[in-house]
């Protein structure tokens, strides 16, 4: 595949903008393609429709390089980076990655090559996308899957870096990806068949989903026990074969908590061991109102400030985020509530900006997202609480310092 060749990315989000501007920098003639008028319009004025640390910087380099569609137009590769949600029923939807093989295919040409990098379950290329793009065509279409390891909030850094696996429906298929890829990827190639590299990106998913779910059971388990499960796990994983990952107030973002529901129904075993996993840290916003009502006894109409709703520390995604259970949660007890986050934008409630507003008044710190703004308070310089209480499901303050300042402190599965 030659530099001056053009590759259509369908899906403008927090994987296809970036992918879009390393292959445009690298000299690829890139069309960026997205549903979103908005988005769209956004970006023809070279304006980003989110942040993400060096992208701003990228974007400029690559701009030369990159238009803008809502439609993907005649090229020589289609990239499909759309969403691939939950049902209701946790089925997955592909309804996405459908359309985006439908929009392909009344364009494509004999020889093309169509790359998903959508996670979807096995078999999905194959058999799904395979042959919408050649509908009733008799000609040579090339398909791979290759899929996204980079983690928000280093996204940027990850895409180059990371070793990537890539799956083909043929030899070619996966010689081709591998080109296209080589252009900015760092990391090691590892090749295989499609519905192989289909299955791994889920089981990497999953088995983090897992990991995450044994740290919230011993967090609970701990709680019952007066030992602190943060301590528990930092000696535990002195041993050189143990890696116990942190509990929290449940697992979000688009990936973890959507993709083992992916297999959850698969083969013909199922899985019991996925399935609890997800169920478990589904469980933690429950855990969590049920441990700030025992610090609130007493206190009648409870106002709580939430601190953080990005589903993780640092960056200003709050897709899949546990704080919409959190807050659903607290609206059926009634509780006022206020929400603070240096980071998110246009959320489904409202975000008071202004940290001191924030606490005024409140009854309780609800700790959701351990964001380095949060880790720097100084609990001397809050203002205007009515009760000096905080409940941190992330191990971000300092217990000792808080309570110096009069704070009474629970930490997610200390013990007490
Ligand atoms: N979390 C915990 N405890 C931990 C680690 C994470 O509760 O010890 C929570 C976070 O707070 C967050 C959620 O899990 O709510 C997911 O965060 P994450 O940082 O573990 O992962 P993601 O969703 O940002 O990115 C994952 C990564 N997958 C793996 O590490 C196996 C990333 O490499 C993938 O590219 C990404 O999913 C994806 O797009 O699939």
């Amino acid at each position: 595949m030659k530099k001056n060749e053009t590759i259509c990315v369908l899906g403008l989000g927090y994987i296809g903008l970036p992918t879009a501007c390393f292959l445009a920098s690298s000299g690829y003639q890139v069309i960026g393609v997205d549903k979103k008028m908005e988005k769209v319009k956004l970006l023809k004025k070279s304006r980003l429709p989110f942040s993400e640390p060096g992208l701003n910087k990228l974007f400029k380099k690559a701009r030369k390089n990159l238009e803008f569609s809502l439609k993907p137009k005649p090229a020589d590769v289609f990239l499909i980076c759309v969403p691939t949600p939950l049902t209701k029923n946790k089925k997955v939807d592909l309804k996405y990655v459908i359309q985006a093989a439908k929009d392909i295919s009344k364009v494509i040409r004999d020889e093309n090559l169509v790359i998903i990098e959508s996670t979807v379950p096995p078999g999905t290329g194959e058999k799904i996308v395979l042959p919408l793009l050649k509908g009733k065509k008799y000609f040579d279409v090339y398909l791979s899957h290759a899929p996204e390891r980079a983690i928000p909030g280093k996204t940027l850094l990850e895409m180059v870096n990371n070793n990537r696996i890539i799956g083909g429906i043929d030899e070619h298929s996966v010689f081709l990806t591998k080109e296209i890829y080589s252009s900015f990827v760092k990391g090691k190639f590892y090749l295989t068949d499609i519905n192989t590299a289909e299955f791994v990106k889920i089981i990497e998913n999953s088995s983090r989903d897992l990991n995450i779910a044994f740290a919230n059971e011993l967090a609970k388990l701990c709680d019952g026990l007066k030992i602190n499960v943060w301590e528990a796990r930092k000696l535990a994983n002195f041993h050189p074969r143990v890696n116990i990952l942190s509990p929290g107030a449940g697992v979000g973002g688009h990936c973890l908590s959507v993709d083992p529901w992916f297999l959850v129904r698969g083969g013909i075993a199922g899985t019991k061991m996925i399935k609890t996993s997800r169920l478990i840290n589904d469980s933690m916003p429950y855990y969590v109102i049920e441990s700030v009502s025992k610090l609130l006894k007493g206190i009648k109409n409870p106002k709580i400030t939430i601190l953080g709703v990005a589903y993780k520390a640092n960056v200003d995604d709050w897709r899949e985020t546990p704080a919409l259970k959190v807050i659903e949660i607290m609206k059926k007890n009634k509780w006022q509530f206020q929400i603070h986050d240096p980071y998110v934008k246009d959320f489904s409630y409202e975000i008071e900006r202004n940290f001191q507003k924030a606490v005024k008044s409140s009854d309780c710190l609800l700790l959701l997202t351990d964001h380095n703004f949060y880790k720097q308070l100084k609990p001397e310089k809050l203002k205007g609480m009515r009760h000096k209480i905080i409940f941190d499901s992330r191990n971000a303050i300092d217990k000792e310092k808080w309570q110096k300042s009069g704070f009474k402190v629970k930490i997610l599965g200390d013990g007490y």
